[in-house]
């Protein structure tokens, strides 16, 4: 459309953002997105919220659309700033959130300029996104952002990226953006209802397995029902904490470390596993053997979308559809088999239980890990969100933490990229300001995005940054050690975090002892600002634990 005609295509934009109903835009804007920066200023229902790393906005969009099902969107300029969201889509993309990028470009119908900061990012988005897009004409922009949005949300969620020239954002056009549809997920067929109910009822000790799908649906409230109509016991997957409350008398544990510990041998005792969400993303909670191994238990997937079938999962039976649908429909026709029997897998659980109660009790300076997981549990209310980086604390807290709520443990097994505690966290305060929040962090993946503490004050957010130091990758230290090899290249020095901490404007604390520790917990809890809070962390028995002890001692039950 020629100038004059219509409007202008950024305000088109903006306006079909709204429609989606588009609250936040997270980034860094740069020349090319000043068209769109300029109708994002008269936008009443969008803010821009400015960050000081392109990651951080991605992350940040992509925990938007975690917690709330619906595209969180980010913004960035060509070449380097897209290139910076890369880490952001990946994220998006396996671990399920929902997450537009729209990214600048040089003119493209005309261009003075050469290939000055000119990368192909439509194609580079390709293997990490569910569409990606160069908008060649503003007529189009309606009908791109709708699929943009469409496929971001629809199952499995993940990111989608949308490139808006310069020449494009400044056309004229007289298109109109287009109403969301209404959508309903489709419900499992009965037939296939028929056939799980028959296996459950069959066998003889069926167990619930909750994956990441199982989060994100809120199914919950179905799932917990269905516990507790059928006396079934549950364990979950790293991505699956939350959606019932862990305190529940069925719950058996988190296979948080891929085999060996007691959580597995609950699994082991199974002759009918009921895989409710689960994604391949995640390390396999159980392995499927083939007749030729001697077979194994039957196994039920239930999900939204056919299993994705590897060496290890080639589910007998699976019902596709809305999950909590699904295991509604279950629950409703199922009769309990008296037959059943749970007492060996509830048995392994009491004695994880016994097992990690002695750990939480060691005071002992710097903190023990078990200790400080137990402390973190007991200054959060069970509606506090923790938002987890990656590191070695994350198997800590998959195993000890006992989560309340869903969505109340947002931790990475997915990409399980570093650097997205922080932004996490953020997203979650902005998003439930009532709501108690902590970023919990090492002290490598801190540094990651630690220059978002500015957005973050700048936010006039309340929340506390727990970093765990020890001046180390701990984790892949933890590895190196654990494969035999010399303690070689893993550990660095840190800045003094408190005045780091201060520097941005933000509260710093330092953990003094154990004890000390739970004073700052609460105190933080207590108090607005943005804290953190620099926590010596003892990682001298990670091996010991997470690994030698907990394999002797499932195998020894
Ligand atoms: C972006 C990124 N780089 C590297 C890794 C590999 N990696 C996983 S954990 C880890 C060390 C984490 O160190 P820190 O954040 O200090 O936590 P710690 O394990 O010491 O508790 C590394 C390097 C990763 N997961 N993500």
């Amino acid at each position: 459309m020629t100038e004059g005609a219509g409007k202008k295509a950024s305000d088109l934009f903006i306006e079909c953002l709204e429609a989606e109903g588009c609250e936040y835009i997270f980034g860094v804007p740069g020349e090319e997105n000043l068209d769109f920066l300029d109708s994002l200023s008269r936008s009443t229902k969008i803010k821009l919220i400015l960050t000081r790393h392109e990651q951080a906005a991605g992350f940040m969009a992509s925990t938007y659309g975690r917690h709330t099902g619906k595209a969180g969107v980010c913004i960035a300029t060509l070449g380097p700033g897209a290139t910076n969201f890369v880490t952001a889509a990946a994220y998006a993309t396996l671990g399920g959130m929902p997450m537009l990028m729209i990214t600048g470009q040089k003119p493209i119908k005309k261009s003075k300029q050469g290939r000055f900061q000119i990368l192909d990012v439509v194609a580079m988005m390709g293997p990490i996104t569910k569409f990606t897009h160069q908008m060649a004409s503003s007529d189009n922009i309606p009908s791109r952002v709708r699929e943009a949005y469409r496929l971001a949300e629809e199952e499995k969620p993940g990111a989608t990226h949308i490139e808006l020239p310069e020449d494009i954002a400044d056309e004229h056009t007289t298109s109109r953006p287009l109403p969301r549809s209404i959508v309903r997920r489709p419900a499992a067929d009965v037939k296939s209802i028929v056939q799980a109910v028959e296996a459950i009822q069959q066998a003889r000790r069926p167990v619930l397995v909750i994956g990441a799908g199982a989060n994100r649906k809120m199914t919950g409230k179905m799932l917990r029902e269905f516990v507790e109509e059928t006396g079934i016991p549950f364990l979950t997957t790293q991505l699956g904490k939350g959606v019932i409350d862990e305190r529940h008398p069925r719950f058996l544990g988190c296979a948080a470390l891929s085999a060996g510990d007691f959580v597995h041998r609950a699994i082991e005792d199974s002759d009918c596993i009921v895989n409710i969400g689960h994604d391949v993303i995640e390390k396999p909670p159980f392995f499927m053997r083939d007749a030729g191994e001697g077979g194994g238990p039957t196994v039920i997937h239930v999900s939204t979308k056919t299993a994705e079938v590897d060496p290890v999962y080639f589910p007998q039976i699976e019902v596709i559809g809305d999950i909590a649908n699904a295991i509604w429909q279950i629950k409703e026709a199922i009769t309990p088999n008296p037959a059943w029997d749970f007492d060996q897998m509830l048995a392994y659980r009491a004695a994880e239980v016994r097992h990690t109660a002695g750990l939480a009790d060691d005071t002992r300076f710097p903190v023990f890990p078990p200790h400080l997981v137990q402390q973190v549990r007991a200054a959060m209310p069970d509606d506090g969100i923790i938002c987890l980086d990656n590191g070695v604390y994350k198997i800590w807290f998959a195993r000890g933490y006992c989560a309340h709520q869903p969505n109340t443990v947002l931790l990475d097994n997915a990409l399980a990229t570093m650097g997205a505690g922080l932004p996490s966290a953020m997203m979650s305060a902005m998003l439930y300001p009532e709501r108690k929040v902590m970023a919990i962090c090492g002290d490598g993946g801190f540094m990651m995005n630690s220059q978002e503490l500015e957005t973050a004050v700048r936010l006039k957010l309340n929340l506390t940054v727990l970093i765990l130091n020890d001046s180390a990758y701990g984790m892949i230290r933890w590895k190196q050690a654990n494969m035999g090899f010399v303690d070689f290249g893993l550990t660095y020095g840190n800045p003094d975090f408190v005045k780091y901490a201060e520097s941005y404007g933000a509260i710093g604390h330092r953990v003094e002892s154990a004890a000390h520790l739970t004073e700052l917990l609460a105190h933080c809890r207590e108090t607005p600002g943005v804290h953190l809070i620099d926590c010596p962390v003892d990682y001298s028995e990670n091996d010991q634990i997470l690994n030698k002890d907990i394999k002797a001692l499932s195998k020894a039950l």
